[in-house]
């Protein structure tokens, strides 16, 4: 039996349905930060990482940042399906995450760590993305956090607003090139980015364009670890 299978045989015997998300994880008992295994919508389960302490927990982590061990430069088909493993580096998904932020108010918030092991945080009140139809063109309002504001602002590359771009489909406006050229990994890009979360992963404190980077941080600079997490208001 799978680790699936026998959580989610756990489950049937309590007697509990699949969640929808970490924050139904957490009121069905659970108190533990772990994998968990979601239904985000009525069409697909994935496994997640919980975070069922930060903040009062709730969270479902979308997108983890670590060590390197999983290659974020990949295509519109793996980006939308998702990637990675819940319990080291992923990506959630884009059907997922449409999923997850498409029923009632979600929030976002983003911890980062620089090599010399200095964390900020950037938190939005108000995330969301819209389906594929739109390419899923981000929505965010709200920032406050300790990390500066590098998605939602008033520069020309602000990321809220752009729908997401991946290495064999450029929606950018970066009408000149392709940002996800320079950047290395999908996301959501202008002309490009302050922002650059799925960027390439170095293994020191590298500053240049193509790092995983959060400008209003350290400008360029990669990061050593990221993570995305969201939860309904
Ligand atoms: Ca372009």
């Amino acid at each position: 039996m799978t680790e699936d299978a026998a959580f989610t045989g756990v489950l049937q015997s309590q007697g509990l349905t699949t969640a929808r998300d970490c924050s139904e994880v957490q009121s069905q008992g659970h108190d533990c930060s772990g994998v968990y295994t979601i239904k985000p919508s009525s069409t697909s389960t994935v496994q997640v990482w919980c975070d069922l302490h930060t903040d009062g927990g709730r969270w479902t982590v979308v997108q983890r940042r670590q060590d390197g061990s999983v290659d974020f430069d990949r295509n519109w088909v793996n980006y939308r399906a998702g990637f990675g493993a819940p319990h080291t580096e992923y990506w959630i998904g884009n059907e997922n995450l449409f999923g997850l932020t498409s029923s009632g108010k979600t929030e976002l918030l983003i911890l980062m760590e620089t090599w010399n092991g200095v964390w900020r945080y950037a938190r939005y009140s108000e995330f969301w993305i819209n389906n594929e139809s739109d390419k899923y063109r981000l929505g965010l309002v709200g920032y406050s956090g300790t990390a500066g504001d590098s998605l939602l602002n008033d520069t020309a590359s602000q990321q809220a607003g752009c729908q997401f771009s991946t290495r064999d489909r450029d929606n950018d406006k970066f009408y000149d090139g392709v940002c996800t050229d320079i950047v290395r990994g999908g996301f959501w890009y202008n002309m490009c980015a302050m922002a650059t979360l799925n960027g390439y992963y170095y293994s020191s404190a590298v500053t240049g364009v193509l790092s995983c980077h959060w400008n209003t941080f350290k400008y360029q600079e990669s990061l050593k670890t990221v993570c995305m997490m969201v939860r309904k208001v």
